[in-house]
């Protein structure tokens, strides 16, 4: 994939992945290195060019009838069914709605400018030397790489933990009227406490530790969302939240779970 066309899209003023040897590249990574360390989530305004962010809009809201939709109750661990064993209070039995539209990778073009970016093995470098990885690799997987979920009036994503990949990166494409607000409780839980203490009390409507990220269209944030739980509060108004959600993976080949692409892309193997 030629760098030239990605002037278009990324502003490689701002974000000199093409330069990975200079100083500016290094002072970049170091600083969304050590925002992410500390916050559990890093921002990028202004990542994505504005007239091809508005190409990009164009093309997925001429595909939406394409999208599958998903409303369900579920719990922070996106189950939908409950514990008997355990109180009415626990995390595992508190439920709430998500709803949204989901495309999925096999939706986009071939020659989607999301697809150039996820491809783009820069871009790839890039995400890696912020997290800390020696390398990342795309999916595999004909579905999950590059998503954008779709969110009209009403819908939302209730709290939850990412279960599959230890970050996740995503492109605000286009923002709602008002409302569709990114919210985060970081380290709501570790990989030893699973503190299901404050996860209720969280799921309860205790915001003391959460924190609303303003989500700008064009921005790129990378966030930790295993032991951080998030949500999207819901949408309103007429014109979709359009958040591209990218996934990248530890090692090569790597292919998707087929019972969860049937619940979110509604494919069935
Ligand atoms: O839409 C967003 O801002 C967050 C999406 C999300 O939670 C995810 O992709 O895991
Ligand atoms: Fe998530």
């Amino acid at each position: 994939m030629a760098s030239v066309a990605l002037h278009r899209t990324i502003d490689l003023s701002r974000y000199p992945l093409d330069k990975p040897d200079s100083e500016a590249y290094r002072s970049l990574v170091t600083d969304k290195r050590d925002q992410l360390n500390h916050s559990q989530y890093c921002t990028m305004p202004g990542f994505l060019l504005d007239a091809q962010r508005r190409e990009i809009v164009a093309a997925v809201e001429g595909r939406q009838q394409h999208t599958h939709r998903t409303d369900n109750q579920r719990n922070i661990y996106l189950e939908c069914s409950r514990t008997e064993s355990l109180p009415e209070d626990h995390p595992k039995n508190i439920f709430a709605r998500g709803c949204y539209n989901m495309m999925g990778a096999h939706l986009l073009e071939h020659d989607s400018p999301l697809k150039d970016i996820y491809y783009w093995p820069p871009m790839q470098r890039f995400i890696a030397d912020i997290v800390g990885e020696p390398r990342l690799y795309p999916s595999d997987d004909p579905y999950q790489p590059v998503n954008v979920l779709c969110q009209g009036n009403g819908d939302r994503s209730a709290w939850h933990f990412d279960s599959h990949n230890a970050f996740t990166m995503t492109l605000m494409l286009q923002a709602p009227e008002s409302g569709g607000h990114f919210e985060m409780a970081p380290n709501t839980r570790s990989d030893t406490d699973p503190n299901y203490a404050g996860i209720a009390k969280l799921l309860l409507g205790d915001n003391s530790d959460t924190v609303r990220m303003a989500r700008e269209e064009g921005e790129l944030v990378i966030f930790r969302g295993c032991n951080s739980a998030h949500r999207v509060t819901p949408t309103e108004g007429s014109r979709l939240r359009l958040m591209c959600v990218m996934v990248y993976e530890t090692e090569a080949g790597v292919i998707g779970d087929p019972v969860v692409n049937e619940t979110v892309y509604g494919i069935k193997a």
